[in-house]
């Protein structure tokens, strides 16, 4: 990597204009004019006549009356961020004129945003420069889960625009990735052209052993000030193939699931940018469609169906089309939009990130109304273990950003269940807040490190992935007892023959067996067992141990969870005269409805506990928890206190000398 590439241009040249061509006839210059205009062959789109906007970062009270719901109704919101009583955003002068309109009052926090972000950006590549260091441009992060998952990808470089790959870099990056790995990313495909005629780009990754294996699909760059997601999967990209051949998790990836990337989506939107601020900072943030009123360009993340999403009564997009959120003239107005609606229609992902910058944000729809699909479940799960590493909030637009959304690519993609399969698609937002929309470069990597996490785990999503829980238990020595633990598929597809193992470094743990095959798990559905029997020597020291629980994922990649225990001494003075010895009797009445009694005995005093769990082991109700005397004893369950469903339930009793799992059953 070369740092003189980041130095700003020395002087920006001016392109030539109608003034420096002195001396050349009028009639001259309008048949010129003419030949370009037919040339262009699209007059709608035309980006020589417009000048360019300014941009400000404006603070609005939110003391006037009603003016959250004025926003939201104006649909023109798309970077707000709450401070106190405030909401600070970005919009440009014909957004103010907007809002002079409508009676907002505004204060303006910086009065030219991209001049701050260009200013911001050369004066660390100055201080860079001058340091000679690559290692501080390159960043660190380290908040990762493997020790692969660290290590930044050696090809991996910044670019020329404020550290961003121009859109010729990126050509360059896929070209080179298909050149070093031809086995593991198909060619640099167009899936369709944008306005001003250039080609959107895909690639897909997945060894030949990953035909026909779940697809899922990751885009970037709606928004034409937003290169930061890009980043991101170039990024993700890199790391997958640098690391096919060493580490276990890209191989089995690679192998197991085919990844589709979209780099740029708003590829006119980014050229003018470049053309504009070529060392980055450049704001526009639509595609470059004329519209009739001669306002320029049309927000792609505001012009997807279905025609209700994108009409929705609750605002969130503008239909004034000088506004950065103009939602264009109906649904699909686009060719971009068009294009990836077109794409995925003879695809089947089965889930998609759409990557948008900034403020350190995982949102799931639906954007258009302000609630939560029937999926929650699943976008609430998959967001949080996606942000379990770099911290970002997730939710709903509301919950998130704050205003609601219509027309975005997440609501159709997930919603839109009539033109292709559902697809579980979400929104990052890379970045903290004081990065906007153009982080210095030494930003740059962190955040495609911090996203890369993120990036596997939905590819893993996408087809069957197994999660393990348990209960914290603890368990007497020496005694055979088994280890109940919960199996669940969160992945999107079914798996088989899912193997499980238990195992240990520490002889005296002696499983009695280690292994469980799972013939099948369906998407979401959960398995409540307790067949891995163990035995732990006396000669273990009471107190907390670890014993890892392995699950066989797709691809052979193996996912190790540490179980813990507590290992407690039986009680070796048994009553000698107590008449009782240990048991856990069958529940009476059985199958139940509502109550049903459970019935016990220990053969001396001791620790006991008895709960209720259900089938995805969670707890319903610890009956009992603490000394009781020996003896016989009974307890009732009463089922219609804890809201239960008809199905099977367990209850489970442990004690330092004894633990039993039985089974019963609810009948409503
Ligand atoms: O407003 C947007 O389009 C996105 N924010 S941005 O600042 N990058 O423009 C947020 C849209 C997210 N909505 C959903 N994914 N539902
Ligand atoms: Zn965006």
């Amino acid at each position: 990597m070369n740092l003189l590439h980041y130095l700003p241009h020395a002087s920006v040249q001016s392109s030539p204009t109608i003034k420096n061509t002195i001396g050349v006839s009028k009639s001259f210059l309008l048949l010129i004019l003419l030949i370009l205009f037919c040339v262009r062959g699209n007059a709608q789109y035309s980006s020589e006549i417009e000048p360019k906007e300014k941009y400000y970062q404006v603070k609005i009270s939110l003391s006037q009356y009603g003016v959250m719901a004025k926003l939201q109704m104006m649909g023109i919101l798309d970077h707000a961020k709450r401070e106190g009583n405030a909401l600070i955003t970005v919009f440009s002068e014909s957004e103010l004129e907007l809002l002079r309109k409508a009676q907002i009052f505004y204060e303006i926090a910086v009065e030219d945003l991209e001049n701050y972000y260009q200013q911001r950006a050369s004066e660390e590549l100055q201080i860079l420069n001058e340091k000679g260091s690559k290692e501080f441009i390159r960043g660190t992060f380290n908040q990762t889960t493997t020790q692969a998952q660290s290590i930044v990808p050696k090809k991996f470089r910044l670019g020329n625009v404020g550290g961003f790959l121009s859109i010729n870099d990126v050509a360059a990056e896929l070209d080179s990735m298909v050149a070093n790995y031809p086995n593991l990313i198909s060619k640099r495909r167009t899936l369709g052209s944008s306005g001003e005629s250039r080609p959107i780009w895909y690639v897909e990754l997945g060894s030949e052993s990953s035909e026909g294996k779940p697809q899922v699909l990751y885009t970037a760059m709606h928004h034409a000030r937003e290169p930061g997601g890009m980043m991101a999967l170039i990024y993700f990209m890199w790391w997958l193939l640098e690391n096919y051949s060493t580490d276990p998790e890209a191989k089995a990836l690679l192998d197991s699931r085919r990844m589709t990337v979209v780099p740029i989506v708003n590829p006119d939107g980014y050229a003018y940018n470049i053309q504009n601020s070529p060392n980055g900072g450049g704001l526009w943030r639509k595609n470059r469609k004329r519209n009739s009123s001669n306002s320029f360009g049309v927000d792609l993340n505001r012009n997807y169906g279905t025609y209700d999403f994108w009409n929705s009564a609750f605002g969130g997009s503008s239909t004034s089309p000088s506004s950065d959120t103009y939602r264009g003239t109906d649904p699909f107005s686009e060719p971009e939009t068009a294009a990836l609606r077109d794409f995925i229609a003879i695809n089947q992902f089965k889930a998609v990130l759409n990557y948008h910058t900034f403020s350190n944000l995982l949102i799931y729809p639906y954007g258009y109304a302000r609630r939560e699909t029937p999926d929650a479940p699943i976008f609430r799960e998959y967001a949080k273990r996606m942000t379990e590493f770099n911290g970002y909030t997730y939710g709903l637009d509301i919950e998130t950003v704050g205003y609601n959304t219509r027309g975005t690519s997440d609501d159709w993609m997930y919603g839109d269940s009539l033109t292709k399969p559902k697809m579980i698609a979400m929104t990052p937002e890379v970045g903290a807040q004081s990065d906007g929309f153009w982080p210095v470069p030494s930003r740059i990597t962190g955040h495609c490190q911090e996203n890369l996490l993120p990036n596997l785990f939905l590819a893993w999503a996408a087809g069957p992935y197994f999660a393990t829980s348990y209960d914290y238990a603890f368990i007497p020595k020496n005694t055979v007892v088994s280890l109940p633990f919960t199996i669940k598929n969160i992945g999107l597809e079914s798996g088989k023959k899912v193997k499980v193992s238990f195992n240990s470094d520490n002889l005296g743990v002696q499983f009695l067996n280690q292994t469980m095959v799972f013939d099948s798990i369906g998407s979401w559905e959960s398995i409540f067992t307790d067949g891995i029997k163990v035995k732990i020597s006396s000669s273990i020291p009471d107190g907390p141990m670890t014993i890892t629980m392995n699950v066989a994922q797709d691809g052979g990649y193996v996912t190790s969870v540490p179980y813990s225990i507590a290992l407690v001494t039986p009680l070796s003075i048994r009553d000698e005269y107590s008449q009782v010895d240990f048991a856990l009797e069958q529940n009476y009445p059985n199958p139940f409805n509502p109550s049903t009694i459970i019935k016990f005995s220990i053969p001396s005093q001791m620790q006991v506990r008895l709960e209720v769990i259900d089938v995805m082991g969670r707890n319903v109700v610890t009956l009992q928890n603490g000394l009781m005397r020996a003896g016989s004893h009974s307890f009732t369950f009463d089922g219609s206190k804890y809201g239960l469903t008809s199905g099977v339930y367990f209850y489970r009793l442990i004690t330092s000398g004894f633990q039993q799992t039985r089974k019963m059953m609810l009948l409503k």
